[in-house]
């Protein structure tokens, strides 16, 4: 039942027993870019976990019980403490596993991360709306400025820093908390919009290469065979290529 590719859990599943001693559950779905995030820091930083799969497009009664919203990502301790929103999970993860730390301990540094993802998170719905417009034969302009606008804020950030990454010359909590949407460009038909952002370009280049991103990485085609799935409501999406 758990494990990173095992099938997701539906409605009129039992709940998974308590969290054995020592590890920690994600509850997650195979393709979901928040529940990425958690992923990401989890292998960065070498934590024991275990992962349930869900099926978002039935879902199991009892995932209310653990996130009254019934969204993933979800974390559950073997104390059985309830820990949503991937922002939060992620930020956890750094301050509960503190070995190998993954924001900045300068608090001035931390804060630009968080105020960086802030403004970040404007841009996944609009990518979403790209695709919906795209998939529907809509006029996209707007929309494809509206996504200019924001990577170009990103590609000053880099230029001003004058680092590889966001957060410095190696990859931190920022790289991760907003890479799943990179990794999906392709997939929401939005590749050629970094051709201006060469700085963006190299970052994801860069991104690549860390052994956390290879590890949770999903093809284009796959993730395109999910999308077609989950636009249609399917109760397979979250299984797409199991
Ligand atoms: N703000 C949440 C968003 C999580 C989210 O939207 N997850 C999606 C999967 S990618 C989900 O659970 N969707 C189920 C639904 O919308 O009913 C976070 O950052 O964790």
């Amino acid at each position: 039942m758990a494990g990173e590719n095992s099938k997701s859990l539906g409605k009129g599943s039992s709940a998974p027993g308590p969290v054995p001693e020592g590890v920690i559950r994600l509850y997650s779905m195979r393709y979901c870019p928040f529940a990425e995030r958690t992923r990401l820091v989890l292998k960065a930083k070498g934590i024991n976990h275990e992962v349930v799969n869900i099926n978002l497009k039935n879902k199991p009664e009892w995932l209310f019980e653990k996130n009254p919203f019934g969204l993933v990502p979800i974390l559950e301790t073997s104390k059985g403490q309830l820990i949503c929103e991937s922002p939060i999970t992620c930020e956890y993860l750094d301050e509960a596993y503190p070995a190998k730390k993954l924001f900045p301990a300068d608090p001035y540094e931390k804060a630009c991360q968080k105020m960086l993802l802030e403004d970040f998170s404007k841009l996944p719905p609009l990518a979403f709306r790209y695709f919906m417009a795209t998939r529907n034969g809509e006029d996209t302009a707007t929309l494809t400025a509206e996504i200019a606008e924001k990577l170009g804020k990103l590609e000053k950030i880099l230029a001003n820093r004058k680092t590889v990454f966001f957060g410095g010359n190696s990859v931190s909590m920022i790289d991760y908390l907003i890479w799943p949407w990179f990794e999906r460009l392709e997939s929401f038909h939005l590749q050629d919009c970094l051709n201006h952002t060469p700085k963006i370009k190299n970052w994801v280049e860069a991104m690549k290469q860390d052994p956390s991103v290879k590890a949770t990485i999903t093809d284009t085609q796959t993730f395109k065979g999910y999308l077609e799935l989950y636009v249609k409501n399917s109760h397979d999406a979250c299984d797409y290529g199991l």
